[in-house]
C-alpha cells in the first residue's frame, strides 16, 4: 500500500458542537496523521464550486447554504491508503446507515448535516487539496 494524501473538511455541524477535537481523535487513532489544518468560512462561490459536480441535484441549494452556515476546518490527512481509509472511518453519508464507530455514526445530525466531508479518488483529492491549501501550508 502507498502513503497518500486525502482531503477533509470537519463540516459547520461539527464545529457549531464543538467537536474537531473528537473527530481528529478518531483519525489520529486509526493512524492517519494531519499535516495541514486550517478554520474558514466558507463563501457561497467556494463552496459552490467546491460541490460544482451535485450542482443538477435536488440537494445542491441546500448544501451550499449548510456548508457556509458557518465554519468548517479543512484538513490535509495522509496515511496508508489514505482516502479508502478515511472514507472508511467516515462511514455512509446517511447516518442511518453508517457502520457503528464511524464519524458518521457517532456525530451526524442528519443525511445533510453530516459532520465531515473526504475526497472520493486520489485524482480528487489532488484536486481539493490544491483549491484550499499552497504547497507550503502542507507539513508532512
Ligand atoms: P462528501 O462528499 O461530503 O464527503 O460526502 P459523500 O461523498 O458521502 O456524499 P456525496 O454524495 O458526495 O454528497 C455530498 C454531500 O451532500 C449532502 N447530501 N445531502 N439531502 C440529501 O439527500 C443529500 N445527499 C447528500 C451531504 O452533506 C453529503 O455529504
Ligand atoms: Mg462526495
Amino acid at each position: 500500500m502507498a502513503t497518500e494524501q486525502t482531503f477533509s473538511i470537519l463540516k459547520p455541524d461539527a464545529t457549531r458542537r464543538n467537536l474537531t477535537g473528537a473527530i481528529n481523535a478518531v483519525y489520529e487513532k486509526a493512524g492517519l496523521r494531519i499535516v495541514a489544518q486550517k478554520r474558514i468560512q466558507m463563501s457561497q462561490a467556494m463552496a459552490e464550486t467546491f460541490y460544482g459536480v451535485h450542482k443538477e441535484r435536488p440537494f445542491f441549494k441546500d448544501l451550499v447554504s449548510f456548508m457556509i452556515s458557518g465554519p468548517v476546518v479543512v484538513q490535509v490527512l495522509e496515511g496508508e491508503n489514505a482516502v479508502a481509509h478515511h472514507r472508511e472511518l467516515m462511514g455512509a453519508t446517511n447516518p442511518a446507515n453508517a457502520a457503528e464507530g464511524t464519524v458518521r455514526k457517532l456525530f451526524a445530525e442528519s443525511i445533510e448535516a453530516n459532520s465531515v466531508h473526504g475526497s472520493d479518488s486520489l485524482e480528487n483529492a489532488a484536486i481539493e487539496i490544491a483549491y484550499f491549501f499552497a504547497g507550503s501550508e502542507i507539513v508532512g
